[in-house]
Formats: C-alpha cells, sequence, structure tokens
C-alpha cells in the first residue's frame, strides 16, 4: 500500500480540520524525526493515520472495541481514548501494515505507554506541538522539542495530567506509566 493511496484515504475518512490537523501532526513528526534521527518512513506513516478513526461515533468505536478484542477496559475511560487502539486494528486490516512500531505509534497516540518506542515518541510529541495547538504549556514544549525528544514528551505528559486533575477527569494507567517511565530515564528524579 502506497503513502499516497493511504492519504488519499485518510483525505476521505476524516473532516476537513481534522485532515488539516493531521497533516500538521505529518509534517511535524517528520522534522522531528529528521532532528532525532529517526526512521522517517516509519515516523511518516505513523503520523499520516494516527487520527484515523477520530471521526467515528462513539457507537461504532464501541464495536470496533468488541469486534477487534481489543481491552474491554478501555470502555471504563473516556471515549477520547478509543481512536487510538481502533485506528491501530483499522489500518492493520485495511493497509495491511504490520510493522509494530507503526502500530504501537498509533495504537499509544493519545495516552502514550511506559517504555515508548522513538517512533512512539516523535507521533506524540507532533500531535502535541503541531502548528495548530495553541494552549498555554504548548510554547515551553516546542522549546524543549529542540533539544531533547524524551524531557518534551514527558513535559507533555505532565502538563495534560495537570489539565486532566483540573477537570476533574479519570486518568488512563499508561498515561501515568508513560510519565514515569520518562521520568526515570531523564534523571528528573
Ligand atoms: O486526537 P487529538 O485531539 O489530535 O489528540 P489526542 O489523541 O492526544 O486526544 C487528546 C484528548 O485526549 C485531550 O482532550 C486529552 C485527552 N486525554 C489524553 N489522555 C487522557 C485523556 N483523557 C482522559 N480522560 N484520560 C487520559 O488519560
Ligand atoms: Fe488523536
Ligand atoms: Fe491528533
Amino acid at each position: 500500500m502506497d503513502i499516497e493511496h493511504m492519504h488519499q484515504r485518510v483525505k476521505e475518512q476524516l473532516a476537513a480540520d481534522r485532515y488539516e490537523h493531521t497533516m500538521r501532526v505529518t509534517e511535524t513528526a517528520i522534522e522531528l524525526a529528521k532532528r532525532f534521527n529517526v526512521n522517517v518512513e516509519e515516523v511518516k506513516v505513523a503520523a499520516l493515520l494516527h487520527d484515523y478513526a477520530k471521526n467515528i461515533d462513539e457507537q461504532e468505536l464501541k464495536k470496533y472495541i468488541i469486534k477487534f478484542n481489543l481491552p474491554e477496559e478501555l470502555l471504563a475511560y473516556h471515549a477520547e481514548l478509543w481512536h487510538g487502539p481502533v485506528a491501530s486494528k483499522l489500518v492493520e486490516e485495511q493497509f495491511n501494515i504490520n510493522n509494530e512500531a507503526i502500530l504501537r505509534a498509533i495504537y499509544y497516540h493519545t495516552t502514550g505507554r511506559a517504555q515508548m518506542g522513538p517512533v512512539e515518541l516523535v507521533v506524540f510529541l507532533a500531535d502535541y506541538i503541531e502548528p495548530g495547538r495553541n494552549f498555554p504549556a504548548v510554547h515551553g514544549v516546542r522549546e524543549e522539542a529542540k533539544q531533547d525528544l524524551s524531557l518534551a514528551v514527558r513535559s507533555a505528559l505532565k502538563h495534560t495530567i495537570i489539565f486532566l486533575l483540573t477537570k476533574d477527569a479519570t486518568i488512563h494507567p499508561d498515561t501515568f506509566l508513560a510519565y514515569n517511565y520518562l521520568t526515570k530515564i531523564t534523571g528528573v528524579k
């Protein structure tokens, strides 16, 4: 499956604003991959497909979680966390993608996880700092992203956790595991 075909399918699948976000994430991710010596081809595909399931409604996402045997505990968390895991299964099926680095980057792009690999880190960070994002914490993370991939992702996770706490939201354990992992490996604490 060539990338132009996937691009076309993404455009058909997503609303215009979501498609434009996807294009900005892909450009940002390619830049980060070059900066931090991460596989550009894997990053490009993962970024292009990361939000592939974003415009599927909740009822249908729920059906896919059952159909694909994804962890049912996902259903106990906010529906916002469902589109990554579902997208990873859909693109595996529809585009015959079997590269684990790409599939994981799509699966975990919202929560992160412990021991995130380089493609996961780049896609996670690009999604957070793409030029259309404009929340207060993004500016500091963009600065860190010029220097250190792990530190920048750690900061993005930290600000996501703080943001979710202000909303009294539940927080998926993978978000904490990702934060703890990066805190340890960066030597912050
Ligand atoms: O799909 P995008 O909007 O591009 O970005 P995303 O997939 O990172 O989704 C971001 C949303 O998910 C944002 O509103 C924060 C929320 N989120 C991230 N981690 C968690 C979470 N929401 C809950 N409830 N729990 C989490 O652990
Ligand atoms: Fe997303
Ligand atoms: Fe996104």
